[in-house]
């Protein structure tokens, strides 16, 4: 996969799309447009106008070079027409087009202003290989807690596949009934579903966000699941590492049963868990044999209080982990999740 698409900093692509004028959408690439003088005198570089990141069309259609760009005398964003006349706009000084807030239709243009979609890497190529490491151990070992907080606190983009089925069931599409049977009676979703799920998941977060570190909470919980990975994945690229979380049972039922209070999930209760903890012995063990096997398994203690478990946590990301964000003073998110401080009463 293309090492060529790796992301670039400061070099974004736009993608436009549900415009009155549907020649307005499609995708802009960074301004190839010369160096210039605007009218408020401000002097612009390729890929750069009034100052800001500016974009012209990939197809090279556009009248006027580039068509999104910042207005300094308007203060605000722009989107031109084919021929050159200015369709949509922004009043803000946002650094780059606001992706979160509708458009102004102005009077060249036609509702419905478009969306905007930013790209860390070009669209037309193959996403950028994520750089990736698994976690997993049995229902209520800290799996989530962990990553919530390697996300929070270190950058770290966490993926917890019973999250993404779970949105999947409640999103009520063709596999959702599906995906309910296999979790309340604590088995594991076909491989297909799961497989399908995290990698659409896996390219969204790169593509707009230019992340590539990730945590995946819970997968794979199967040698067939490591199989599916494979396919997405090609068995010659190296195998990821894993983080295996060992809890014994007594103290993964207390855990369970305490968040059942609040958890609304369908599975936290007494029948369901005993199930999953079944699942977990037969399917998921050998797995982490594999791993062990390959030298690719660091197992941590999870039975100990969270800052002693998030502090191994964060030692065996250090190697991928932002130095700069390892030594950043605890977010309030990271103290609660940490049981430094009380979890906000609504
Ligand atoms: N807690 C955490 N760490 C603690 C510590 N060190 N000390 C004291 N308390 C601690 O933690 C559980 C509770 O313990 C929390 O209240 C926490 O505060 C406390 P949590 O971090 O939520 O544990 P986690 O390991 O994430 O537990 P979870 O229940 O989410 O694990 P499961 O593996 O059972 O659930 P998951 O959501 O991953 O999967 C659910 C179902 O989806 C599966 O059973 C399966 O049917 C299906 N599934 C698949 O089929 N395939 C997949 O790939 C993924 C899921
Ligand atoms: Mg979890």
């Amino acid at each position: 996969m293309g090492e060529a698409n790796e992301p670039k900093p400061n070099t974004l692509f736009l993608e436009v799309s549900g415009a009155g004028i549907p020649e307005v959408d499609g995708l802009f690439v960074p301004s190839t447009a010369p160096p210039t003088e605007s009218e408020s005198g401000t002097v612009s570089s390729p890929g750069y106008w009034n100052g800001k990141m500016a974009w012209d069309r990939a197809d090279g259609k556009s009248a006027r070079s580039p068509s999104i760009s910042y207005s300094n005398s308007y203060k605000s964003w722009r989107i031109c027409r084919l021929d050159g006349h200015l369709a949509y706009d922004m009043t803000c000084d946002d650094d780059l087009p606001p992706t979160d807030r509708e458009w102004h239709v102005y009077k060249m243009g036609v509702a419905p202003a478009p969306k905007i979609v930013l790209h860390y890497c070009d669209p037309r190529q193959p996403c950028p290989k994520p750089n990736v490491v698994f976690v997993i151990g049995g229902p209520g070992s800290g799996k989530g807690t962990m990553c919530e907080l390697a996300e929070s606190q270190l950058g770290w983009v966490h993926l917890s596949t019973g999250d993404l089925l779970r949105s999947e069931r409640e999103a009520g599409g063709e596999t959702a009934a599906t995906i309910k049977k296999y979790i309340t009676a604590g088995e594991l979703v076909p491989n297909e579903i799961i497989v399908t799920l995290l990698k659409n998941a896996m390219e969204m977060v790169t593509r707009t966000t230019g992340k590539d570190n990730f945590l995946i909470d819970g997968f794979p919980r199967s040698l067939a699941n490591l199989e599916g990975w494979h396919e997405i994945f090609d068995a010659e690229s190296e195998l990821p590492k894993m983080l295996y979380f060992e809890c014994p049972f007594p103290t993964l039922e207390k855990r369970i049963l305490g968040r059942a209070k609040y958890s609304g999930r369908s599975d936290d209760n007494v029948d369901s868990l005993k199930l999953r903890f079944d699942t977990f012995k037969e399917e998921t063990l050998p797995t982490v044999e594999f791993f062990k096997r390959k030298g690719k398994c660091v197992e941590i203690d999870t039975s100990q209080d969270r800052q002693a478990v998030y502090a191994e946590v964060g030692d065996h990301l250090s190697e991928y982990t932002d130095a700069a964000l390892s030594k950043k003073p605890l977010t309030e998110r990271a103290e609660i999740l940490l049981g430094l401080r009380p979890y906000p009463k609504s």
